[in-house]
């Protein structure tokens, strides 16, 4: 019989055989089908990473616990499995924060795990706890965004905790749930069956068949309908459900920063994204329309032109259904005619069955002024598609990405000109191949976020479109792909500055005083070319317009992860929409 610590489960039973909770733990999360885990390590995990060393599970060691919350969540959107975070306490679960912020207000579902100090130091503040004010309780940072925050203080509800959290995080609403794990929980012994419960198989909310036929026929009925797709139609995978329903009633459909690629970009009913980057066809459409069917969003601020009803959505007069997995974002921002609580993909496919063959309106020549609304915005700026100017013109650089990654690899942007342009500019028709950091936009994210979307899908193109700002945030993703063996591509768009910012900050001050990258006076641009290179990876400097598209098919047929820097000049992009912080500025003297 083995030595029985002071966390087993019933020490006066008569003989259960125990072992080391962090092997147990290991062995459990192989069953969950956890095939990786991105984290950094610290003396509070290095007995859950020995196990790891052990299973067949994947480790991921990146320099910044921010790289490795990120990387999840790329992973998680990418693949549609829950993504797992390993972190060490203090200074680990500080720098991840912002990673599982920015993932929880994306709505991805990810369990981070952080190891904590030993248990037995209760308040007497030991060796990197952030405390001062609030006793043994750190993992507290995480409450605002987590959908739970579990601090496991006995061993023995170790795994009823890692059942809750595996449950949790991808039901309903997905997001992140945190379980903070004493360091000496790890290696406490359990008994051997102790982690036997795995999370139940769930069914999904879908729509009573008296709503859908409401609903149905308030779509048919309506003259001039709307379907609005956010980032929960494609976290379903609902993508053909609302193409079957849209085409049934022949209603267009507008989308969400998120929601791009919910149908194709040339699907002859698509408006676009709506809002302050939006497409003015999109916006107008939902401005005048008489009914919106909104499904998975938060209608949120930069996608409803921040709510203003001069600019994206006029509610009411126009009559909003609005159906979500969470009941909390119904009737949040505008007043609503019918919230559903359902599952994107239940819902559309039953509204989709209901429309099949049932009469609508005429709709007269939606399609012509779709392509004709579509056309005369690209219009703005598609002589700047074969522009040889240099430093380059963005439009550019997103053409001959376009034409350099295949329909199925991903654009994982970051924020700046990468997120905005992407999003109204740069066709996508394959489902779930943009991803973007929304809720939080995180400057940060592309980068890291594009190791992860790799890992989930190996064998196909993965490119970080990102700006010199967010690249160099974390540069030491290079050392992590290398390490990893990713070959992914950054696409750096160098601007020598954070162009969006110091776009919006001249506008209004006629200054980029603070937002510009300088030295003694001059623009300051490092090269990360060469920093590439002195990782083992392959560096990248555009001379000429012209050598990007051949650089981009060599960095996509390499077997090395490669950084391609592109200067570019820092153009603003368009804004049809409407942000009320431009409202908010004022001058002195
Ligand atoms: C972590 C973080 N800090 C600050 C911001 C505010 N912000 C939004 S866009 C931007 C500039 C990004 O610069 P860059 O990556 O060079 O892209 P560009 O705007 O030049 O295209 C900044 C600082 C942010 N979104 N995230």
């Amino acid at each position: 019989m083995s030595t029985v610590a002071p966390h087993t489960v019933d020490r006066t039973e008569q003989a259960t055989e125990t072992r080391i909770a962090s092997y147990l733990l290991t062995e459990y999360l192989e069953r969950l089908g956890v095939e990786v885990i991105f984290g950094l390590c610290g003396h509070t995990i290095i007995a859950l990473l020995d196990a790891l060393g052990k299973s067949r599970i994947r480790f991921v060691s990146t320099r910044h616990e921010q790289i490795a919350a990120h990387a999840v969540d790329g992973y998680a959107r990418a693949s549609g499995k829950t993504g797992v975070l390993l972190t060490h306490l203090g200074p680990g679960l500080t720098n991840a924060c912002t990673g599982v912020a920015n993932a929880a207000l994306d709505s991805i579902p990810m369990v981070v795990i952080a190891g904590d100090v030993p248990s037995h130091y209760y308040g007497r503040h030991p060796h990197q706890e952030v405390n001062l004010q609030q006793d043994a309780d750190q993992c507290q940072i995480y409450r605002p965004f987590c959908k739970r925050v579990y601090r496991v203080d006995r061993a023995e509800d170790l795994p009823r905790i890692m059942e809750r959290a595996f449950h949790l995080a991808p039901s309903g609403r997905p997001g992140p749930v945190l379980v903070d794990v004493p360091m000496d929980i790890f290696s406490a012994d359990l008994p051997v069956d102790a982690f036997h419960q795995l999370p139940a198989p769930m069914s999904r909310p879908t729509v009573d068949q008296a709503t859908v036929a409401q609903i149905v026929e308030a779509l048919a009925s309506a003259e001039r309908p709307v379907l609005y797709a956010g980032g929960g139609v494609l976290s379903a995978r609902a993508t053909s459900e609302l193409a079957a329903l849209a085409e049934a009633l022949e209603v267009p459909v507008a989308h969400t920063l998120m929601g791009k690629g919910c149908l194709p970009d040339d699907h002859p009913l698509l408006l676009g994204q709506t809002g302050f980057w939006g497409l003015p066809i999109a916006n107008d459409t939902c401005r005048t329309a008489d009914l919106i069917v909104a499904v998975g969003t938060r209608l949120a601020e930069a996608n409803s032109s921040s709510w203003d009803p001069r600019y994206t959505f006029s509610m009411p007069p126009t009559r909003l259904i609005h159906i979500d997995a969470d009941e909390a974002e119904i009737g949040r921002n505008y007043p609503t005619d019918l919230g559903v609580v359902a599952d994107a993909k239940l819902a559309l496919a039953a509204l989709a069955a209901a429309a099949r063959g049932k009469r609508h309106q005429n709709r007269g020549p939606l399609r012509d002024d779709i392509a004709r609304g579509r056309r005369a915005f690209a219009e703005n700026w598609d002589h700047q598609w074969s522009s040889d100017q240099y430093p380059m013109r963005p439009e550019r650089i997103l053409a001959e990405l376009r034409k350099a990654v295949p329909a199925d690899g991903f654009i994982v942007t970051d924020v700046g000109w990468n997120k905005n342009g992407v999003a109204q500019q740069f066709p996508i028709t394959v489902p779930g191949t943009f991803i973007t950091p929304s809720g939080l936009a995180t400057m940060g994210f592309g980068p890291s976020a594009v190791l992860g979307v790799k890992i989930a899908h190996p064998d196909r193109a993965a490119v970080s479109l990102v700006g010199d700002g967010g690249f160099s945030t974390n540069p030491s993703v290079v050392a992590t792909a290398m390490e990893a063996e990713l070959s992914v591509v950054w696409l750096v768009m160098d601007n020598a500055g954070f162009g969006t910012i110091a776009g919006l900050e001249s506008m209004h001050y006629g200054s980029s005083f603070g937002c510009m990258f300088e030295r003694g006076g001059k623009p300051y641009s490092a090269d990360y070319a060469a920093m590439a290179r002195a990782f083992g990876a392959r560096g990248v400097t555009i001379e000429s317009a012209g050598d990007l598209g051949p650089a981009l098919r060599d960095a996509l047929a390499s077997h090395l992860p490669t950084v391609i820097q592109a200067p570019m000049e820092n153009a603003p992009t368009p804004t049809p929409g409407h942000w009320n912080i431009n409202d908010i500025y004022r001058k002195g003297q």
